[in-house]
């Protein structure tokens, strides 16, 4: 059997291993990591802390990163559509306001809000003006998206590579050598997927910055009717709304984007401001009519999140001076949308090296 090693067990190190099994049975799969689902460290295990949708950051040029994250969006409606107790995933309207102020930015082009995936996703829509009832609100658009509970989700990710055969142990590596003789065993190819960490670990050469960038969400026991997001407030440019119901009941409300900060501390002005965001966007959300919600927003708890980002963007490639080291690391703020998009590009990586071991041997 040929021997792999996954290094994290953040959403991308699992999914890759579930893809790596499925495409070849024959590998011997172990999962390696300090952090698991049901683990919380915000300086070092992200996964935990998102959201989470499907809302491609790709610019309508960036098609490598389009192709990245178009895999997840089909899998996963699926999961919705097949296995939702089990994945924690549901189908949700996403609607996303853009406001006066914001249109003023872009000197009123609305263009510059139609994503690439207008005729990828199901159902996209620019929403009639005439049903948009805010009087801030100057454009909208919605697409069939979907809510992942990450608590649920990850433990289901786990679940399905215990399933297949993976192995998991509980590690902290310093060095990345320590993994090319593991627990006695050689490893064939070590996969990199240590989200934030991944450059810190010696041995880990990379021209690019990987860097934190700071979110912070509430975790709520109200329901909306749909995921919501409003762009453009004022003053705040680094915040954004958005509001994601969960299939289990209760609500994340977001959020923030600040690179360069990375304290753990909770900003309870800006707590305030989502919380009067969201009742000013999504009044349902304290209306007691809809799904028994409290008349008041109850914080169940305040997630502080630093997305793994990278100044090139996601790296998935082979190791230049370790031949048997591949990388999968730079998510940013995409890593559930990417992540069997990143997955299968390791998998196309991978396939490509047996290949030509094989063919060497019968030399
Ligand atoms: C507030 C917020 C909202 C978000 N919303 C979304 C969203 O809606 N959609 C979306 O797609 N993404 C979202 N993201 C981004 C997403 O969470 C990340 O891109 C993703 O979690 C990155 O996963 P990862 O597996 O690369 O890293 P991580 O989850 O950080 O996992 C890293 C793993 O590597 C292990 N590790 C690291 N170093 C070592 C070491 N030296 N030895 C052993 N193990 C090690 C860790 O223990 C851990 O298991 C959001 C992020 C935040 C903060
Ligand atoms: C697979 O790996 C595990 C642990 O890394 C090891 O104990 C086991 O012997 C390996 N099995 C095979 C068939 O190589
Ligand atoms: C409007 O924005 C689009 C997309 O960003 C751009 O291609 C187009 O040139 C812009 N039009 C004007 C008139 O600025
Ligand atoms: C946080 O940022 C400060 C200042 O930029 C830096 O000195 C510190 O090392 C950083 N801490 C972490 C954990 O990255
Ligand atoms: C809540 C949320 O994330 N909504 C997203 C819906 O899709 C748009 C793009 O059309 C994103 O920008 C939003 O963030
Ligand atoms: C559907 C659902 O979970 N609604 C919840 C909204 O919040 C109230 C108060 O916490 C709960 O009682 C409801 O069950």
């Amino acid at each position: 059997m040929t021997q792999i090693i996954v290094l994290g067990a953040g959403v991308v190190g699992l999914t890759t291993a579930i893809e790596l099994k499925k495409w070849n049975p024959n590998l011997n799969i172990t999962i390696v990591a300090q952090h698991f689902p049901g683990d919380f460290d915000n300086q070092f295990y992200t996964s935990p802390y998102a959201g989470a949708n499907w809302q491609s950051f790709a610019s309508n040029e960036d098609i490598n990163l389009q192709n990245l994250d178009k895999p997840s969006y089909k899998k996963f409606i699926q999961l919705a559509k097949n296995d939702p107790e089990r994945s924690g995933i549901w189908i949700k309207d996403n609607i996303t306001y853009y406001t006066n102020y914001k249109i003023s930015e872009t000197k009123g082009n609305m263009s510059e809000f139609i994503p690439w995936y207008r005729n990828f996703v199901e159902d996209f829509k620019i929403i009639d003006e005439d049903k948009i009832k805010f009087k801030d609100i100057g454009f909208g658009t919605s697409f069939k998206g979907v809510v992942i509970s990450v608590p649920i989700y990850l433990n289901y990710l786990i679940q399905q590579n215990k399933e297949l055969g993976n192995k998991f142990k509980k590690a902290k590596i310093d060095n990345i050598d320590e993994l090319k003789n593991f627990n006695g065993i050689k490893t064939d190819y070590v996969i990199n997927s240590a989200g934030l960490q991944a450059t810190k670990i010696k041995g880990i050469t990379d021209k690019k910055l990987t860097f934190p960038v700071k979110g912070q969400t509430l975790l709520v026991k109200n329901n909306t009717k749909s995921v919501l997001a409003v762009e453009g407030f004022p003053g705040t440019s680094d915040e954004m709304l958005y509001i994601m119901p969960r299939k289990e009941g209760g609500s994340i409300i977001g959020g923030c984007f600040k690179p360069g900060d990375n304290s753990s501390k909770i900003d309870e002005e800006l707590t305030s401001r989502l919380i009067r965001r969201a009742i000013n966007y999504s009044p349902e959300i304290i209306d007691p009519k809809y799904k028994n919600n409290p008349s008041k927003i109850e914080i169940i708890k305040t997630n502080i999140g630093f997305r793994p980002f990278r100044e090139d963007g996601v790296r998935i490639e082979k190791d230049p001076k370790y031949n048997w080291l591949i990388h999968n690391y730079g998510a940013g703020g995409g890593g559930y949308q990417g992540s069997f998009g990143f997955a299968q590009k390791v998998v196309d990586i991978l396939k490509n090296e047996l290949s030509k071991s094989k063919s060497k041997s019968k030399l």
